[in-house]
């Protein structure tokens, strides 16, 4: 009884008391305390309400303090003063899902969230108001990002989610990355932030503001870093900590790109070095990077998967070793938290990019010893002993003795996933489709709209981005001796449509998509006008808004001319510009309109003849839930280009056609030096993205429909689902060390390779080495390991015996299969 009581009466406490969050220039301090806080980003409407405890349990497992979220504007207010808090979008339970979990939150409002995320979180009628410019003194703007942003912050206050108020939010963000473009805003863009500063410090949250990537920060916005690596970073202020609010944990994939990749060793780099100089706060953006569902997705060509090659993959599940080669870091970086944050600071150059730096207080003291030579290992003598520091590595020792940590010596284990076949009872192996073509043939093809102007006009001014789809028609009349007629004609578009489809007369032209990150490009297709009047219908189709640059909400989408006829023949070119005719516009498609994709839908779909290779085509089938909790996926290998829904349940665009290009993947990849976005790159001269997520929330025991609108054409016959799960798991590891196996809460099945010497190769490819030990060490992990969710081995001698590896340093390398 008493223990109860005493339970009931710490968790009042601590849900009602205030916590006082503030800051000085070392750290921020939490009821003064200064702390290390590691925080990763998780954003929730990229993945759903279902999955959120079990992210942000895995992020306190992995040794986080803080999860950290923008607020997504466009998502929230998708009309002008008609609110959504709904299902993915509901803010206040992600921020209660957070505290539930006892960790703190950071709140970026923005309310520019870049992001990847559709015209970085800002709505479209925003922009299409009259007189409005974003982010800068602009009356109409700013009064509609304070209207935002109040209301944001009301509404978390009225849940008691501020620290102050005794809830999990430590920090709050105003605007973001505005520093990075503030030069095009001149004046203004400086009176600007004065004015956010203001605003925000009126909000009364109660706890410090920050200001992403802003050296002109006013006091009292903390200014904080973004970037790959920021070791570099001095914050404006004195007073102002160290803090690093997006260390890219890997980077986003883009139609026609390729998988991006930071190596563990590379991200755990930075951060010991971040910290070896002076930092105590880190952000990883993205802990999860999740899904792009719907519309989202940002860009131009951002693709629907955002897993970003973040410690939790897309689907949620552990992405080893990152996971658990930064968990110990983090526990490490826990457990010398007063040192850090209280000691004196001392460092030694030993040149050659190697140095240490020793924080010391009354108690004891903390080293790191970094290594910033991309190519050769430094040995550091130290307080009489000596220490080898691998090229591009940072060792820890939180008693300045012994060797804690090193970033480059991995001793988690590497997960290699794998996706698996349907196993649902009555599982056929091709789905059963039917079909329905998109009803084009009474409205758009001959050429009725629902507005027309003497002008082409940029499609988010017409659409206010309300869906992808824009219809520009128009008609053109020739006469029967118009000399146009006698010749080889074309229509020549300039097209800033990501996606351009053209029809003359109901007949279907061609298509063509911008590639190589070209997104004004020209659209040129012979065709055969008649006498009398010609329909052209051209259907421009956005995939993502831009999110990013100065002024990036005026960047053109759609068609903006000129559009011209051209009449060729062998002594003559004649031209004729179509710009500013009478145009018609048609937002959206019937299908869409008519909800299709509803699983109550009632419109007629046929079995018979089910069509390759068409395009504008509806598709449905039915199909079992994959048995058991492991994610599901849906393979759309096949199809073309197109928007896919589950039980009514938007799970994205898709583009399976778009084929990344042959060169630039690295066959081997070298953690050492300067990451950037072009390196280590995977998945050359394939899909994009073949995979798709279908959250388990979004389907039923029963039966289950797949919808998917075919824009290009395509052939859905290979379509299934699979689950993905830990196929195998392998280690390679130095003596001295204990490794962990595991299988994810699934029984190891068996040993595959095991060789404790100097085995060489990597996880699935390893080979014995020239040295051995002679005892069978496949029998020993397998008493040890097989028929248990998880093993610890120790990789000593005693236990796996002693192979004579000429001096050299033992090592066990091992493949278990799940
Ligand atoms: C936002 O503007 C509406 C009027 O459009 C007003 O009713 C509302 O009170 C404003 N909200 C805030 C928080 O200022
Ligand atoms: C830290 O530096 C301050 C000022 O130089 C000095 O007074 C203090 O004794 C130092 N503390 C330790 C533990 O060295
Ligand atoms: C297409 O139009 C843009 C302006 O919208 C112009 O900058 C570009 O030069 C044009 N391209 C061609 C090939 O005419
Ligand atoms: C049209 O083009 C074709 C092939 O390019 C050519 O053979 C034909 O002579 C051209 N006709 C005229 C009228 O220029
Ligand atoms: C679909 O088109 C592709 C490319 O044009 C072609 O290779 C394929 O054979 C066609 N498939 C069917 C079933 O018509
Ligand atoms: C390994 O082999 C040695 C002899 O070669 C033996 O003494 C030792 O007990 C063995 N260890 C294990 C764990 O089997
Ligand atoms: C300056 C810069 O490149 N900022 C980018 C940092 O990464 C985030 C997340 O990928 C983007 O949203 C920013 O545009």
């Amino acid at each position: 009884m008493i223990s109860l009581r005493f339970l009931l009466c710490f968790i009042f406490v601590s849900s009602v008391y205030a916590t006082i969050v503030s800051h000085d220039g070392r750290a921020i301090t939490i009821d003064g305390h200064r702390r290390v806080l590691l925080s990763g980003s998780i954003h929730y409407p990229r993945s759903t309400p279902e999955m959120w405890p079990d992210l942000i349990k895995k992020g306190k497992e992995g040794g986080l303090d803080a999860i950290e979220t923008y607020v997504f504007w466009n998502a929230h207010e998708p009309t002008r003063r008609q609110y959504d808090f709904s299902g993915k979008l509901d803010l206040i339970r992600f921020l209660k899902t957070i505290q539930d979990e006892g960790l703190y939150g950071v709140l970026r409002i923005g309310p520019y969230a870049c992001a990847e995320w559709n015209y970085g979180g800002f709505p479209v009628w925003l922009h299409n108001m009259p007189g409005m410019v974003f982010r800068t003194t602009n009356k109409a703007f700013m009064d509609e990002m304070q209207n935002f942003t109040t209301m944001i912050v009301d509404m978390v206050k009225k849940e008691n989610l501020f620290a102050s108020q005794g809830g999990p939010i430590i920090l709050a963000q105003i605007e973001n990355e505005y520093g990075n473009v503030m030069g095009p805003y001149g004046e203004s863009g400086k009176a600007y932030i004065k004015w956010c500063a203001n605003m925000a410090q009126s909000l009364n949250v109660g706890v410090p503001w920050i200001m992403c990537q802003q050296n002109d920060a006013p006091h009292p916005m903390l200014n904080t870093c973004n970037g790959f690596y920021c070791d570099n970073f001095v914050p404006n202020n004195p007073n102002t900590p160290k803090m690093w609010t997006e260390n890219w944990t890997g980077w986003f994939k883009q139609w026609g790109g390729k998988n991006p990749h930071r190596t563990t060793e590379d991200v755990a780099f930075s951060v010991a070095r971040f910290f070896q100089r002076g930092g105590t706060f880190n952000n990883y953006y993205m802990y999860h990077g999740g899904t792009n569902f719907d519309r989202t997705a940002g860009g131009p060509y951002i693709t629907t998967s955002y897993d970003y090659d973040a410690p939790l993959d897309e689907y949620g599940n552990l992405n080893q070793p990152k996971y658990g080669h930064l968990k110990q870091l983090h526990d490490v970086l826990h457990s010398m938290e007063k040192t850090l944050t209280y000691g004196n600071i001392s460092t030694i150059d030993f040149g050659n990019s190697a140095s240490a730096t020793i924080y010391k207080t009354k108690e004891g003291s903390s080293c790191f010893f970094g290594n910033g030579n991309e190519n050769s290992d430094a040995t550091i003598s130290f307080r009489g002993e000596s220490y080898v520091v691998p090229a591009w590595s940072i060792t820890i020792l939180p008693d300045c003795k012994n060797e804690a940590y090193n970033t480059a010596k991995i001793t988690t284990q590497t997960s290699m996933m794998v996706k698996k076949p349907n196993e649902a009872e009555d599982t056929p192996s091709t789905l059963k489709w039917s079909w329905r073509p998109e009803n084009m043939d009474n409205f758009v093809l001959k050429g009725k709209g629902e507005s027309t102007q003497t002008q082409l006009f940029d499609q988010k001014v017409v659409t206010n981005d309300q869906s992808d789809y824009l219809w520009y028609m128009t008609t053109v009349k020739f006469k029967k001796r118009d000399p146009f007629l006698g010749k080889n004609m074309s229509l020549r578009v300039n097209c800033t449509a990501p996606v351009l489809h053209a029809f003359v007369n109901g007949k279907y032209i061609g298509n063509q998509h911008a590639e190589n990150g070209k997104f004004n490009y020209i659209f040129e297709k012979d065709v055969k006008f008649k006498s009398g009047r010609n329909v052209i219908a051209l259907l421009s189709i956005t995939v993502g808004l831009a999110n990013y640059g100065a002024f990036f909400e005026s960047k053109p989408a759609g068609i903006t001319g000129p559009i011209s006829i051209t009449g060729r023949n062998v002594d003559e070119t004649i031209v004729k510009d179509l710009s500013a005719h009478k145009w018609s516009y048609k937002t959206g498609l019937n299908g869409f309109e008519n909800q299709l994709f509803r699983t109550e839908s009632m419109s007629k779909w046929s079995v018979e003849s089910v069509p390759f290779n068409r395009t504008m085509t509806w598709y449905k089938a039915t199909f079992k839930a994959p048995l058991g909790n492991d994610p599901v996926v849906v393979d759309l290998l096949g199809l073309g280009k197109g928007t896919a829904w589950v039980n009514g349940n938007n799970i994205g665009r898709y583009w399976p056609a778009f084929i990344s290009s042959e060169n630039g993947c690295a066959a081997k990849c070298n953690y050492r030096g300067p990451y950037h976005a072009e390196k280590c790159l995977t998945n050359c001269g394939e899909p994009t993205q073949r995979w798709y997520h279908v959250p388990r929330s979004f389907l039923n025991a029963g039966d289950n429909t797949l919808v998917l609108f075919e824009e290009m054409g395509g052939n859905p016959s290979l379509v299934n689902f699979q689950t993905t799960r830990v196929g195998s798991v392998c280690a390679n590891v130095y003596e001295k060390n204990t490794i962990e196996l595991s299988c994810d809460r699934k029984p190891i099945s068996a040993i595959k390779f095991a060789s404790f010497g100097n085995p060489d190769g990597n996880c699935g490819s390893f080979e014995k080495g020239t040295c051995e030990s002679s005892n069978n060490t496949v029998d020993i992990l397998t008493q040890e390991c097989v028929g248990k969710e998880k093993c610890i081995i120790d990789v000593s001698t005693e236990k796996l015996g002693a192979p004579d590896c000429t001096g050299s340093a033992r090592r066990l390398a091992v493949e278990a299969i799940c």
